[in-house]
């Protein structure tokens, strides 16, 4: 491997350290390839050549606002331009056109004034700070005019500004594309509405995340002719069910739990709430309040952000009554009842709550019990009921408010969606994509499958870009790009969604089959990949396993993989929720068309969510992209701290992420030829010159200053050439 670093005693350097990854010094001894660093720290330390990086002379203190324009695009350099950066509040830099946002876990509200927006309508891309306007602004002109649909990624891991940034994105939108005067509710401010609205039904505190999303969300918004905002279609995709009857300490459960628990008197009394301490599907975790956030007045703000996005009163309440008929649904336990293994409502308690749920969804109260505590079994000849033992009832009461939330979330998007309403005759769209980053906890089950299976789908377009964009460069450059490696991770993709034989396939396999069990698939998984380099079983296990992900190694509890795989409505549920007095109610559970109620075609979660997000990505590869990615600087959701390592190994993950700077020299056949002479002189290899740039294998920039360092002196800087590197 070629030297990383000038190594003339006396040149700063960058050393890995264990502590905080890199740290600088200066070089005191240099034996070939062993050489002796005094660290600024006082550290004294000795490394290896290849194992140490120039730092560049003349960085500024505060950074520069484009990584490519470091001198050196290694990754300590670029770890310590975003920390300088960081300190001073800078909390967006570019590479390219790829926007970096750190988190800065403290609001900055002079950044996203009406006054900014102001200063980056019509600016140049480039010309002022990075920012997600100026993003959303190059996005809109592009529109505009070259008439091609645009779209903007952001990612990230969970918790690392996904949401906050996204919302920027189409207030910048929402601004350029918005009616000067305001027509009643606005079509911009509906689309702007409906964040906080599925914020407060789709969002929770998660270990990550204070604010986790827990669905996948696609806004496409709309334009018409002349530039202004026509419409928008909201997508959503899969949310996460199992929350609403499952959460673990210091987790929460759906914020609008909360709030409706803290809303004002005559509503908690209407629903005979109280203490959320109180109700089974809040207190199986010990956190009920988020720091710096009251849900009382959170509750008053999302019934006006209901107000704006179209949501009628009457809906308002029946939607609120449904999310109490579900905290009481919560509090029914069954106990043993009088025939063997059946169940009843364990005591007055229960009862009280079993009552206070059916007048909620003003269904009938005996229908309600039967629902949890029995179930028809029809087979060709004749129906039969048979009841349930207490745990099996308990574990139907969770499906029935499982299924009534999540028909609830989809009937909010729905109303935005009408509400805002769509323009049929718009070409000219942008969307913006937030997703729920990746995430690995102590215990990942289907859920955590699902949403990491959509980042490594973000992240292979992510790559697909930046090897077209370099391709492109080196093409405009006039030279060979053969040799430009491709960084992929469709192994992992065809891994998990391979037809047949992949991980998807082979779980809807299992769900097929009455006597499989998690046992039964993890074991069929295990002969299937035995040899797969991304399939690992674990050790002390006979039913997780793990994949390597882009991000990391994630390793997966089966146990309710194949419970949360299907796709069904208990008929039960169907029947008692349809036959509600309340509209909204049997909304939600309209009559199921005749051939789907008999076929008992098996519906798969796992598989319908792969689909969701192949024509989602077939949606985004018609649109020009643009990449906003998010570094969460800390784990401890702290303002002020910016963790060496943690940003390291988010930064790791990206995989290659310079794209090549803006055009440095101009194509004159003078300099090409200067530059050639020079290289060869230096008697550098592997190189290549194109029509404006030279482009320098990682380490060769070095290797130049330290002939400039001896030859030509230290102000002799003729040339700039950037460096490409791979991280
Ligand atoms: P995420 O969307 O990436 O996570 P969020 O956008 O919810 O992350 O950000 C997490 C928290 O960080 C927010 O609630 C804010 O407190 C803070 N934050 C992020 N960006 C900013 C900003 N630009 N200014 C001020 N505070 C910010 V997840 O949804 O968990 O993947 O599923
Ligand atoms: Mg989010």
């Amino acid at each position: 491997m070629a030297a990383q670093v000038n190594s003339v005693v006396g040149t700063h350097v960058w050393v890995e350290d264990p502590g905080v990854a890199w740290i600088d010094g200066e070089i005191v001894e240099a034996d070939g390839e062993e050489i002796e660093i005094n660290c600024t720290s006082g550290k004294m330390v000795v490394a290896k050549a290849s194992n140490v990086y120039q730092k560049d002379p003349e960085f500024p203190q505060c950074g520069v606002d484009d990584m490519t324009r470091l001198a050196y695009l290694h990754e300590p350099g670029v770890l310590h331009n975003l920390q300088c950066r960081y300190d001073i509040n800078e909390i967006y830099t570019y590479t390219g056109n790829i926007l970096i946002a750190v988190n800065p876990f403290r609001r900055l509200p002079h950044l996203y004034d009406n006054h900014m927006m102001g200063q980056y309508k019509g600016a140049s891309f480039g010309e002022l700070s990075p920012h997600p306007f100026a993003i959303a602004d190059s996005a809109y002109r592009l529109m505009i005019n070259e008439g091609i649909s645009q779209s903007i990624l952001v990612s990230g891991e969970s918790g690392a500004g996904k949401t906050e940034s996204t919302k920027m994105l189409m207030q910048y939108l929402a601004y350029m594309g918005g009616r000067a005067v305001a027509e009643g509710r606005s079509v911009e401010q509906k689309v702007l509405e409906s964040n906080p609205v599925l914020e407060a039904f789709g969002n929770a505190k998660t270990l990550r995340n204070n604010n986790s999303s827990r669905f996948g969300k696609f806004v496409e918004i709309q334009f018409d002719q002349s530039g202004r905002i026509s419409g928008a279609a909201i997508k959503t995709y899969l949310l996460e069910r199992s929350r609403v009857c499952q959460v673990s300490d210091p987790e929460r459960n759906y914020h609008c739990f909360y709030m409706l628990c803290a809303a004002p008197e005559e509503d908690v009394g209407r629903y005979k709430l109280g203490n959320p301490r109180t109700f089974h599907y809040l207190n199986q975790s010990n956190c009920y309040e988020l720091d710096g956030v009251d849900d009382s007045k959170e509750y008053l703000a999302t019934r006006t952000a209901m107000d704006v996005v179209g949501i009628s009163s009457n809906e308002q309440d029946a939607i609120f009554r449904v999310i109490a008929a579900i905290l009481h649904l919560g509090n029914v336990e069954f106990a043993k009842g009088d025939e063997t293994d059946s169940s009843e409502p364990k005591d007055d308690k229960s009862r009280f709550h079993l009552k206070t749920a059916a007048e909620l969804f003003m269904c009938d109260e005996k229908f309600l019990e039967d629902s949890m505590c029995k179930r028809v079994i029809t087979t060709r000849d004749e129906s039969i009921t048979k009841c349930l033992d207490p745990n099996a009832a308990a574990v139907n009461r969770d499906a029935l408010a499982k299924i009534v939330y999540s028909r609830l979330f989809d009937w909010l998007v729905n109303k935005l969606n009408s509400s805002i309403g769509q323009d049929p005759n718009s070409k000219n769209l942008i969307g913006v994509l937030d997703i729920y980053g990746f995430e690995s906890f102590k215990t990942n089950s289907f859920e955590q499958f699902c949403i990491n299976l959509t980042n490594e789908k973000l992240q292979q377009h992510f790559n697909q870009h930046v090897f077209k964009m370099e391709q492109e460069e080196y093409t405009k450059e006039e030279i060979d790009w053969s040799y430009i490696e491709f960084i992929d991770n469709q192994d992992v993709l065809d891994l998990i969604e391979k037809k047949p034989g992949g991980i998807i396939a082979l779980l809807d396999e299992a769900c097929m089959f009455p006597r499989s069990t998690h046992e039964t698939f993890a074991q069929k998984l295990y002969q299937t990949f035995k040899d797969h380099k991304r399939f690992s079983k674990p050790k002390l296990s006979q039913t997780d396993f793990a994949i390597s992900h882009y991000a990391g190694e994630v390793t997966y509890q089966t146990e309710f993989f194949l419970d949360k795989n299907k796709d069904y409505v208990v008929a039960e549920h169907q029947a008692l929720l349809g036959a509600s007095k309340c509209s909204f109610v049997s909304g939600l559970f309209p009559p199921l068309p005749e051939e789907s109620s008999k076929s008992s075609k098996f519906s798969s979660i796992g598989s319908r969510f792969k689909q969701q997000l192949q024509a989602l990505l077939e949606t985004l590869n018609a649109t020009e992209p643009h990449y906003v990615r998010c570094v969460k600087p800390n784990n401890l959701l702290k303002p002020g701290i910016f963790e060496n390592s943690n940003v390291l190994q988010q930064l790791r993950m990206w995989g290659r992420f310079s794209i090549l700077a803006p055009d440095v020299l101009n194509g004159c056949s003078d300099e090409i030829t200067a530059c050639k002479r020079l290289l060869e002189k230096v008697n550098l290899k592997g190189y290549q010159i194109g029509k404006t740039k030279v482009f320098l294998r990682a380490g060769q920039m070095a290797e130049l200053d330290a002939y400039r360092t001896v030859v030509l002196g230290r102000s002799a800087r003729i040339i700039q050439i950037k460096v490409r590197s791979y991280f």
